[in-house]
């Protein structure tokens, strides 16, 4: 394995607490990750990933850096990553999905607030993620109090661009994010040095397209009922990279692994018995590693088989339609894309049950887990309405709170069990 201390200690880290971080995660990810049976033999790409998980894409980022290329850190997948790699910068995701981080976080938010945000500001200012280090700039987005306030903390530290989301979903609104994502251009333009254009955008657009229909393949793989060829687990590791890496190169092994899936399925090669319950997960994003709800459910005697959230479907569903050649016509359709996704911080928000009830057909659920944060108000609230669709559409459903911390595992496990039982 390399040895990253160099680079870390160059990107001015605390060695000595991200040692402690360092130390940890081979063990939760052989628990969690190795000890499953049967894999797809293309999910060691993305072992190795992990392996390496603070070391090869930040080096990688360095050696960006030092051609001229800067480096986006973001939050949210409103923000469109098109508009950046058209002006030769790179993207990476920065939410944090550890409790390792929240400690930090908390020294400079109130306690009572969303483990995500926590984690992302424990990660900054305790100084141990390099995907935080390394970034040029963050770009953050209006959606839910927690994260505009937090921005506000993080940009008294670094560059910090905030786009200002619509809360709702009207025509006026969908141009309003048009002008955002205009404005948002400028700023890139600014910080690259290179200015956008209709070609460049329009290769970018193709791309980040490339990686949605290579990421859909692999999802498409996981609605079949003769076998279950991927593990939950595995697709939300997939999801989980994709944030981080060379879009590119996701789009190239998602391929890779979606062929190897589409081959299983033809074999009927299954990674649970037959007769395993499938189980579709909805709500907050589960940010790497956060892993804890999909292994309770797998070792439950259930298999998550779609995960609607923001590292599972709101992530690839929906293209940008590639057919403007002026840079105003992209920005609206790249708009009009990104104003799909039916995060709940609009008001109202009918299209995210539409989407749970529709994909729990698509992907021939047996129950559904609506597993939010603690402290999430915008999900929380959503939870009796898609509960209510749901049990009109006679589909089980299970709603969990849940956060970052290990001590609610049992009482989760126990609740997850008693719902398989039932379904
Ligand atoms: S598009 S889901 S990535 S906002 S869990 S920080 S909402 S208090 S993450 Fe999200 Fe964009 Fe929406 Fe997706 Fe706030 Fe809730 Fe925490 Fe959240």
């Amino acid at each position: 394995m390399t040895d990253y201390r160099q680079m870390w200690t160059d990107l001015d880290m605390d060695l000595d607490t991200h040692d402690q971080l360092c130390a940890v995660l081979p063990d939760a990810f052989g628990d969690t990750y190795l000890s499953q049976d049967n894999r797809p033999e293309n999910m060691a790409f993305y072992d190795f990933v992990v392996s390496e998980i603070h070391g090869v894409r930040p080096a990688e980022l360095i050696e960006l850096q030092k051609q001229g290329g800067k480096v986006f850190g973001t939050f949210c997948v409103f923000v469109p990553d098109e508009v950046v790699i058209a002006c030769g910068g790179t993207v990476t995701g920065l939410c944090g999905g550890s409790q390792f981080w929240v400690p930090a976080g908390e020294k400079v938010l109130p306690s009572d607030t969303c483990p995500l945000v926590k984690a992302s500001l424990g990660a900054h200012f305790g100084k141990t993620c390099p995907y935080f280090s390394v970034a040029d700039v963050y770009v953050g987005e209006t959606t839910c109090d927690a994260k505009k306030k937090a921005y506000e903390i993080l940009g008294a530290d670094k560059r910090t661009y905030v786009m200002d989301m619509p809360q709702m979903k009207r025509q006026k609104d969908v141009d309003k994010w048009t002008g955002e994502i205009a404005d948002f251009a400028a700023e890139v333009e600014g910080v690259t040095g290179r200015a956008l254009t209709p070609e460049n955008l329009g290769a970018a657009i193709r791309l980040v397209n490339e990686k949605r229909r290579a990421l859909a393949r692999v999802f498409e793989a996981r609605k079949v009922t003769n076998c279950i060829p991927i593990s939950g687990k595995d697709a939300l590791l997939m999801v989980q990279i994709a944030f981080f890496d060379d879009p590119a190169r996701c789009a190239e092994m998602a391929n890779k692994l979606a062929d190897e899936l589409e081959q299983r399925v033809a074999d009927g090669v299954s990674v649970f018995p037959a007769g395993t319950k499938r189980i579709l997960v909805t709500g907050t994003p589960l940010a790497i590693p956060n892993w804890k709800l999909h292994h309770i459910i797998e070792t439950s005697g259930a298999a998550v088989v779609c995960e609607e959230m923001c590292t599972g479907t709101r992530y690839f569903e929906n293209l940008v339609d590639e057919g403007a050649d002026t840079l105003e016509g992209q920005f609206k359709a790249l708009s009009e894309r990104y104003m799909k996704n039916n995060c709940a911080c609009f008001t109202p928000n009918p299209g995210r049950v539409e989407d749970v009830v529709r994909m729990a057909r698509e992907y021939h659920v047996d129950g559904v887990i609506d597993a939010n944060l603690k402290f999430c108000t915008l999900y929380n609230v959503e939870k009796p309405s898609l509960a209510a669709a749901l049990e009109a559409e006679g589909i089980p459903v299970l709603a969990l709170e849940t956060d970052y911390a290990d001590n609610d595992a049992e009482q989760l496990r126990t609740r997850v069990g008693a719902f398989v039982e039932m379904l």
